[in-house]
């Protein structure tokens, strides 16, 4: 297993060759603080975390299987650091450095990944929607330390060249475990105020939290101003009837936004 040891004169071109960077120390222990302090909050909004509010995401615990929630999707609306840190300058910069070109913020969510929880499958995380932009990018802002024993993201380098690895039909699909060479996945070690970036190709999954601590990390995602522009709002009406349809594919149709 191989971990991030990042640090590129030419960050562009290693986004551009690897998939991701690592940027280290983009923000300091005040923001840091506010940030633990605001996902504390949030954590406690028993009233929004609800098993129909499409605003949740859920992940069941690796040990015992029992379902927890695991996300908020999208945040910045009820969590103005976030909503800070996500149009903060320097990390803009950054992003709008790795396109060559101004970016924008696209979506939002921030993931507490509770004890237990068991993590993510190998995925890509560009959906083959018509309007889903393929400069897809994602900036994970480190609250927590994130490492291998609390289940920190795992990327593939180089596999983002070949674009959508799996049908372009509009459904999520996980990638086959055998779609990538296991021993070539980088751990995304970050310490409090790390960037990770990485393209919206790139496989990546996560390991089960097994420490008796929440790894939170707020995932922020960006496309570049040549495609599309600012798409927010419209990414998440557009997500939000996705959601909705794939609900009541299971039944569950009293789901609301909240
Ligand atoms: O936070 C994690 O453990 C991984 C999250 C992830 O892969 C995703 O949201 O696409």
């Amino acid at each position: 297993m191989n971990t991030t040891t990042t640090s590129s004169p030419d960050l562009a071109a290693t986004y551009r060759e690897e998939g991701f960077v690592v940027v280290r120390g983009v923000f300091g222990s005040d923001v840091i603080k506010a940030l633990e302090n605001e996902a504390d909050r949030l954590f406690g909004r028993t009233e929004l975390i609800d098993s129909d509010n499409i605003r949740c995401r859920w992940q069941n615990r690796f040990d015992t299987g029992e379902c927890r929630f695991d996300c908020f999707d999208p945040v910045i609306d009820i969590a103005p650091v976030c909503a800070r840190v996500a149009r903060d300058p320097r990390l803009v910069a950054i992003v709008s450095g790795l396109y060559g070109e101004p970016a924008h913020l696209f979506k939002d969510k921030l993931i507490f990944k509770p004890a237990g929880a068991i993590g993510y499958a190998l995925h890509q995380d560009y959906i083959g929607w018509k309007s889903f932009p393929r400069s897809f990018l994602t900036a994970i802002v480190a609250i927590d330390r994130s490492d291998a024993g609390n289940g920190a993201t795992e990327v593939f380098p180089g596999y983002h060249k070949q674009g959508c690895m799996t049908p372009e039909d509009g459904m999520y699909h996980e990638l086959p475990a055998d779609s990538v060479d296991a021993t070539k996945g980088v751990v995304l070690e970050l310490e409090p105020g790390d960037v990770a970036l990485f393209g919206g190709f790139v496989p990546h999954r996560s390991a089960p939290n097994r420490s008796g601590q929440s790894r939170r990390l707020l995932y922020l995602s960006y496309n570049a101003d040549s495609d599309g522009g600012d798409r927010r709002d419209a990414h998440y009406a557009e997500f939000h009837e996705w959601l909705k349809d794939r609900y009541a594919e299971y039944g569950k149709t009293n789901t609301f936004f909240r």
